[in-house]
């Protein structure tokens, strides 16, 4: 009789031991699941001007252990109320994949982007929370032009009153920016109507010469 009451309370130790070992391996997260998350987010060019066009890239990888299902991303720039939504695929154990937006910010701010990877939890996985990635960038004014009158010569250099008399007026560019077409004005003494010239784009650093040709009948200092 003592051997079967040993033998009883051996059974419902060994019992409980084993429920209780249960309990422990059950992961309450699937280990056998994917795990969709965001390796990055990046924006080029990386230091983009109010005149840009942005392009960001999203990293998408699977880092679970078994392929995910397809599912939504969102991404969010600034204060948008309604982000645009792309498709991310079903991807394998390991797999990445792009997602590409392009975007004008026309005004210079400091932005915030949020890139929500299964956006509308379609895909159980083995962690639920490393699906977001942020991102601060900011966007700045565009460079200005800096127009400037670089020189102002005439030839001959001693003209006299009966000399066509020629003047090269030299316009440089010394800003970051482009400039756009204006015009040059160029007075000589007394003249109500100067002409006008026109002066077209010019890159950083560029310069312009126009000429003017005149004859001068008065002998006078000109101002
Ligand atoms: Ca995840
Ligand atoms: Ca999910």
């Amino acid at each position: 009789m003592k051997k079967v009451q040993y033998f009883l309370a051996c059974f419902s130790i060994f019992t409980t031991l084993f429920f209780i070992l249960s309990l422990c391996s059950c992961d309450p997260t699937d280990p056998t699941s994917p795990d969709l998350t965001i390796d990055s987010t990046s924006y080029s060019p990386s230091n983009p001007n109010t005149t840009d066009s942005i392009t960001f890239t999203i990293h998408v990888r699977n880092r679970g252990s078994e392929s995910s299902s397809i599912c939504d991303l969102s991404f969010k720039v600034g204060g948008e109320s309604a982000p645009p939504v792309y498709t991310i695929p079903a991807l394998g154990v390991g797999a990445t994949y792009l997602v590409s937006r392009r975007m004008l910010l026309p005004i210079a701010l400091t932005y915030l982007s949020i890139a929500t990877v299964d956006v509308a939890d379609e895909v159980s996985e083995s962690n639920e929370n490393n699906n977001i990635d942020s991102l601060i960038f900011s966007v700045n004014p565009p460079p200005r032009p800096d127009l400037t009158i670089d020189t102002i010569t005439k030839s001959p250099a001693s003209p006299t009153t009966a000399d066509s008399i020629t003047f090269s007026i030299r316009v440089r560019n010394n800003g970051p920016g482009i400039s756009s077409v204006c015009k040059l004005e160029f007075k000589v003494g007394g003249e109500s109507m100067p002409p006008q010239y026109d002066i077209p784009a010019m890159a950083p650093g560029a310069t312009y010469t126009r000429e003017r040709k005149m004859l001068l009948p008065i002998a006078l200092t000109s101002r």
